[in-house]
């Protein structure tokens, strides 16, 4: 519990007030990613929509029902897809998640599983950012139908996160996705928040080069993590999964390398050329069985 000024208010409007709180969860994400949903699912569809502080701009706030492990607020947000805003909108969003009194204590990230490394841009600067964060990954039901599915273990090593895979419109998992947020809002719950400043650093420092440089080690987050759903699928996977590094493929010293204009570029073309070899290798030496 922490004593906060954020908004109390019940439909029609916010009231600030000065009362122990529960923590606040925020679930940020790409629109139609799921997040209402998972909002509704978390919340029991019992909420208030309340403005941001001086803003127009409406956000739902609700009590946790359903999350047997982690007793907080949720905060349902609009459509976001960067830390640096392309509307009023959305700069109101990312004002609010450095405004010290509105804080979030966690970040629920909700990304698309067949748009991943799309969505994964906005949990990568989050995470840049130092926010204490969750990835739940929705639309999985979508992605089986093209014949892949998410390999979370694997996607939570490569993101140095917990990662969560399900499907809101059912109660499943929300046991597996508590425990995660409360073990990493125990983890992070004395230390820095981000502030406005550092925010205002990290946006002033983003150029073109890191960002297309930042795209393609999501795309090749996304290509590591997505499995084929068949067994033949699964050998091969198995075979490039040879070649794969044991640790995080953002983690601090990696990102430096694989962040880097030129070398990042290299090492992305060199790992692809090495994956597609090995799963040729793997196929002719299957032809070669039969
Ligand atoms: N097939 C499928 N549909 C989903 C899933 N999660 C949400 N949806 C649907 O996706 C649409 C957009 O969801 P919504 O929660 O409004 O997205 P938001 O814009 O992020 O709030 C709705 O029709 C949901 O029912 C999922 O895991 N699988
Ligand atoms: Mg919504």
């Amino acid at each position: 519990m922490k004593t906060s000024s954020f908004p109390q208010g019940g439909p029609g409007g916010a009231v600030a007030l000065e009362v122990s709180s529960p923590p606040l969860l925020a679930l940020v994400g790409s629109a139609n990613s799921g997040k209402t949903t998972l909002f509704n699912a978390l919340t029991g569809s019992h909420y208030s929509t309340v403005n941001y502080p001086g803003a127009t701009v409406e956000y739902t706030l609700g009590a946790s029902r359903h999350l047997p492990d982690f007793s907080c607020r949720v905060m349902d947000t609009p459509g976001l897809t960067s830390l640096v805003p392309s509307s009023p909108d959305e700069k109101v969003t990312v004002d609010a998640l450095f405004k010290e009194a509105f804080q979030p204590d966690v970040v629920l990230v909700v990304a698309d599983a067949n748009q991943l490394s799309r969505h994964l841009y906005l949990f990568r600067q989050l995470q840049q950012m130092g926010f204490p964060l969750v990835l739940v990954v929705t639309m999985e039901d979508l992605l089986r139908r093209k014949g892949q599915r998410v390999d979370e273990t694997r996607l939570s090593e490569l993101l140095d996160c917990p990662v969560i895979s399900l499907d809101p419109r059912k109660s499943d998992h929300l046991r597996d996705l508590s425990r995660a947020l409360q073990n990493v809002y125990s983890a992070a719950r004395d230390g820095e928040r981000p502030s406005k400043v550092q925010y205002e650093r990290f946006a002033s420092d983003l150029d073109e080069a890191h960002i297309a440089t930042l795209f393609q080690t999501l795309d090749q987050v996304e290509h590591l993590a997505l499995r084929p759903l068949s067994t033949e699928g699964s050998q091969k996977a198995a075979a490039s999964g040879r070649l794969r590094s044991s640790t995080s493929l953002l983690s601090a010293g990696a990102d430096g390398i694989l962040l880097h204009p030129i070398w990042g570029l290299l090492i992305f073309l060199a790992s692809m050329c090495a994956i597609f070899t090995a799963i040729f290798l793997d196929g002719d030496a299957a032809d070669e069985r039969n």
